[in-house]
């Protein structure tokens, strides 16, 4: 069978690492529902994302409950967790759960029991780092009556592999300081992520309360279905959504979202001032982009990558 164009695109600069690891497996034929938890478990591992994963911001009480979800585009298979605890890869527990018939999204006890029975690695995720952030905002809220949810750094990456299967996955800590047992939109589907390979595949990062108030990834993926490209489809569903947030409402939260379509193309949209997406394809490494609301896109410079770094590893000072 003829081998076609594949592509890959991850919401946030955070996804270079594992887009950078894995490069050669991906360009080596690996299939995309066995490459998509592996770039989202190089997030998840990696301690200094604070969204993601090990190292992620706690809720309010200081435990770190994570989201997660995967979706086969092939077959419309959707697994996700929600809520769960001190396991290492939510990833791959959602793509186990996304071949069930039944029960393939499970929340708190009972998704960390079927974690558990099924073997998946359990580690500490509350790293010393994170806890001292919790600590300080918690020290500011009071003091400075600081707003206590910011973060906007779910990872989203997607892709659609030499054999035109296009696969999505999702993970996150949602919301700092969010509340116990709360669920955001990155395990919902048709809100933090949608895929199927007839059409394309879409996912958010944001505010996820104004992400299913929208359900922004389904309407992308609908546009593309439409025969709208993938950049056309992503900006006028962001627009979109943002506007109708704004009639009904008054206000728009963050929302930013990357996708892929049919052909192979890519697109990003946000209605934020910055918001930073990671591609590589065929004809293209690993590469940093970056966009707005206005829709402008530009590579990421070298000054912007080393402050992105910086940012993410400098001492916190209490
Ligand atoms: C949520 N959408 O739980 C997630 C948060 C997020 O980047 O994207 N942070 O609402």
């Amino acid at each position: 069978m003829r081998k076609r164009n594949w592509v890959a695109i991850a919401t946030w600069r955070m996804a270079l690492e594992g887009f950078v690891q894995h490069e050669a497996a991906i360009r080596d034929g690996k299939r995309a529902s066995e490459f998509i938890p592996d770039l989202v478990q190089a997030v998840e591992d990696y301690p200094f994302y604070k969204s993601v994963g090990y190292g992620g911001l706690p809720n309010e009480n200081g435990v770190v409950q994570l989201d997660a979800a995967f979706m086969d585009g092939d077959t419309l298979a959707f697994g996700a967790i929600a809520g769960i605890e001190d396991f290492a890869n939510p990833i791959r527990i959602a793509k186990q759960l996304s071949v069930e018939r039944y029960n393939s999204f499970l929340v708190g006890e009972g998704a960390m029991e079927y974690a558990r029975n099924a073997g998946f690695a359990q580690k500490p995720m509350l790293t010393e780092r994170a806890e001292k952030l919790w600590q300080i905002r918690k020290r500011d809220i009071v003091e400075k009556g600081l707003a206590p949810y910011d973060g906007h750094d779910t990872v989203c990456i997607m892709a659609q592999d030499q054999e035109g299967s296009i696969v999505a996955g999702t993970s996150t800590s949602g919301l700092f300081m969010k509340k116990a047992g709360r669920v955001g939109d990155s395990p919902i589907s048709g809100s933090g992520l949608y895929a199927d390979s007839e059409a394309g595949a879409a996912a958010a990062t944001g505010l996820g309360e104004d992400i299913m108030k929208t359900c922004v990834s389904f309407q992308t993926v609908l546009f593309m279905q439409a025969g709208m490209t993938a950049q056309d489809a992503v900006d006028k569903a962001v627009s979109q959504a943002t506007a109708q947030l704004v009639r009904h409402r008054g206000v728009a939260g963050d929302i930013s979202v990357v996708c892929v379509d049919k052909d192979g193309n890519f697109g990003a949209a946000t209605n934020t001032d910055e918001f930073s997406y990671v591609v590589m394809g065929e004809d293209m490494r690993p590469t940093v982009y970056l966009t707005d609301k206005h829709g402008e896109h530009r590579l990421a410079d070298e000054a912007w990558m080393q402050a992105y770094y910086d940012e993410r590893h400098k001492k916190i000072e209490d």
